[in-house]
């Protein structure tokens, strides 16, 4: 069995609700009632803006959202630029070309963005479109909708000019039959992870961020995850930060994730702090029954450029540029 951590007491209501969090927040069986503040930093945390951050070694795609910072672009157009990398990256098996397919052999695809005004366009079960990212920017700039999906969506981007192409290469086809051979009773695969969200702040100072996944391998067919739904994969809000989640979307779905990781922010956590408390939420609340804690990483920016990274179990890694520096840097965890 893994280990479980002191749940902080404190509601999510109650983080709305004050704006002193920072203080507010106590640790369940803190002996002297002290109060336990929710504002631990991480190591690797500095101020300083631009700042492009991603879920998982990605730094060519982090080199390219600052390539087009540096041009003087806004983040939104930043964070696209960059996920769109890794969406045409035949070797990631989490998204875009070379997605692992659903258990029905079939890549389907989940993305969302949103800007510093609190706009947002999202796609789900977008199937056969190289850049689902940009699908999702034309649903937030072009239409009275957040969210397309399927059919729909499929017919709105080749509407915008999109042409169908078939996202399943030599190698994630033979992963595929590789996993239908072995498999008599076919589960998730929750060990592939590498979808990328990505947060970064610009030249003036502006928040956006972007998600983009082929979901969890060997999915049931119809199934979405959490990385095109608003607030769980991904939540920006200009006036606090942006928070971005990866791992089993099912848990980031039932707690909100990213929301909440703002939400926090906004009542006084760091962004360690927060990350590490919707960690902890989803670890007391919902890994009952399961013979082995699956992965969720979050991670998470706020005004000033300070960072936060917190997943549930080891390995989960993530991409910073700041400064002159792009590097991938291992994020604590959890569950020891
Ligand atoms: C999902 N959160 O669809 C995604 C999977 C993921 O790296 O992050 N994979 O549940």
């Amino acid at each position: 069995m893994f280990k479980r951590r002191n749940f902080l007491k404190k509601s999510f209501l109650g983080a709305i609700a004050l704006s002193t969090a920072a203080t507010a927040c106590q640790s369940e069986d803190t002996p002297s009632g002290e109060p336990e503040p929710l504002n631990n930093s991480n190591p690797n945390s500095i101020a300083g803006t631009p700042v492009v951050i991603a879920t998982w070694p990605h730094e060519p795609a982090t080199a390219e959202a600052m390539r087009v910072i540096t041009e003087s672009g806004r983040a939104v157009e930043a964070v696209e630029s960059g996920v769109k990398v890794v969406e045409a990256d035949p070797d990631d098996t989490s998204v875009g070309y070379g997605g692992l397919p659903d258990r029905s052999g079939v890549v389907t695809l989940d993305a969302c963005i949103m800007d510093e005004t609190g706009n947002a366009g999202s796609v789900t079960y977008l199937q056969n479109i190289l850049h689902p990212i940009s699908v999702a920017r034309l649903v937030m700039d072009e239409t009275p909708h957040v969210m397309l999906s399927g059919a729909g969506a499929l017919a709105f981007a080749k509407s915008k000019g999109f042409e169908e192409t078939n996202l399943l290469t030599e190698g994630s086809k033979a992963a595929y039959e590789k996993w239908l051979a072995d498999h008599q009773d076919p589960a998730v695969d929750e060990d592939q992870h590498d979808t990328i969200g990505m947060l970064a702040i610009d030249r003036q100072g502006n928040i956006s961020g972007a998600c983009t996944t082929s979901g969890a391998a060997y999915k049931l067919p119809g199934r979405v995850g959490d990385s095109p739904i608003i607030g769980a994969g991904l939540f920006v809000d200009n006036e606090v930060g942006a928070a971005t989640a990866t791992g089993l979307g099912e848990l980031v779905m039932k707690t909100l994730g990213s929301f909440l990781v703002v939400e926090l922010m906004r009542g006084g956590a760091s962004p360690q702090a927060a990350c590490e408390e919707a960690v902890r939420r989803i670890s007391e609340k919902h890994l009952a029954g399961m013979s082995s804690p699956p992965q969720v990483g979050f991670i998470a920016i706020n005004k000033k450029g300070e960072h936060g990274a917190y997943s549930l179990t080891k390995g989960f890694r993530y991409t910073i540029y700041q400064g002159d520096a792009n590097k991938v840097l291992d994020s604590e965890f959890e569950l020891k």
